[in-house]
């Protein structure tokens, strides 16, 4: 059986990482549409590195909670035909024993070249703007992905989609595309689809099955 599984901020809420959307959702008053997108790193570099400067410093601090490590179980019993996706720049998904985890919004601790696009890991050490390594000509920025700017791996995705028996979201609001729509095409290629999340989505309707919960406790036990 192919499965793919979509996640967002819910699933490391558990793990004391803040959501985008829910009442706590907010980094010093702004929401998250005022300071993810490149009109406001193009205006505010320096507020807007904070706020990943912020997040890459918690991210010692927290650890996988139970769903993070179900799904590594999932990943290892399954191989390739789990597709994991994620919308979550965190690194809890590898620290829970995923495999090839796909992160459509980039990640925290890899750096983007303006210039060349090159991707870098990012080390403490760096300053804030440091230089490209690779080609020097531009400086490094947060590789995430930004409001009007294309996600990762969409071809992957889509092939996975299109292929897959089963199609499982855990914990995200259905607020954003293209992952939202990702329900949608899962189900008109044939898929069965479940959605795991503390309330209903905006997409909830969508699906074949909602279960309402703790991922913490929904997924294990959908998993096991
Ligand atoms: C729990 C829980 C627990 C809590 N257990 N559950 C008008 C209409 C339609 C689309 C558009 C439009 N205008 C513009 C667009 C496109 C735009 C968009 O969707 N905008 C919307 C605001 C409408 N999208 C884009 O621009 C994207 N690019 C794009 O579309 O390019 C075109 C293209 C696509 C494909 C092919 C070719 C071309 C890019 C979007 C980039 C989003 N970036 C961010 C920031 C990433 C970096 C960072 O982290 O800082 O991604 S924004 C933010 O939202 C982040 C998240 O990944 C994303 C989704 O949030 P998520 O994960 O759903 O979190 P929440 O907080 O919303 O929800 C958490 C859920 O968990 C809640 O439901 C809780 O109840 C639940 N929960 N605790 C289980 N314990």
């Amino acid at each position: 059986m192919k499965i793919v599984v979509l996640t967002g901020a819910g699933i490391s809420a558990e793990s004391g990482v803040p959501t985008f959307r829910d009442s706590d959702g907010l980094w010093e008053g702004h929401n998250v549409e005022d300071v993810a997108t490149p009109e406001a790193y193009d205006a505010r570099p320096s507020f807007v590195q904070k706020f990943y400067d912020e997040r890459r410093a918690f991210l010692s601090k927290v650890e996988p909670n139970p769903a993070h490590v179900a799904l590594g179980r999932l990943s290892e019993l399954l191989g390739s035909d789990l597709t994991l996706v994620t919308q979550n720049i965190d690194d809890l998904h590898e620290r829970g024993g995923a495999h090839d985890v796909v992160h459509m919004h980039g990640e925290l601790l890899s750096a983007l070249c303006r210039a060349c696009t090159g991707r870098t890991p990012w080390h403490k050490e760096l300053s804030d703007f440091p230089p490209c390594p690779r080609c020097g000509v531009s400086e490094l920025r947060p590789d995430v992905v930004w409001f009007g700017e294309i996600p990762y791996e969409m071809g992957r995705i889509q092939a996975a989609l299109m292929r897959a028996d089963l199609f499982v979201s855990v914990g995200t609001s259905g607020a954003v595309y293209p992952a939202a729509g990702f329900v949608q095409m899962a189900k008109a290629c044939g898929a069965k689809t479940l959605e795991l999340n503390l309330v209903p989505s905006d997409g909830t309707a969508f699906f074949d099955e909602a279960r309402h919960g703790l991922a913490g406790e929904l997924v294990p036990a959908w998993v096991d």
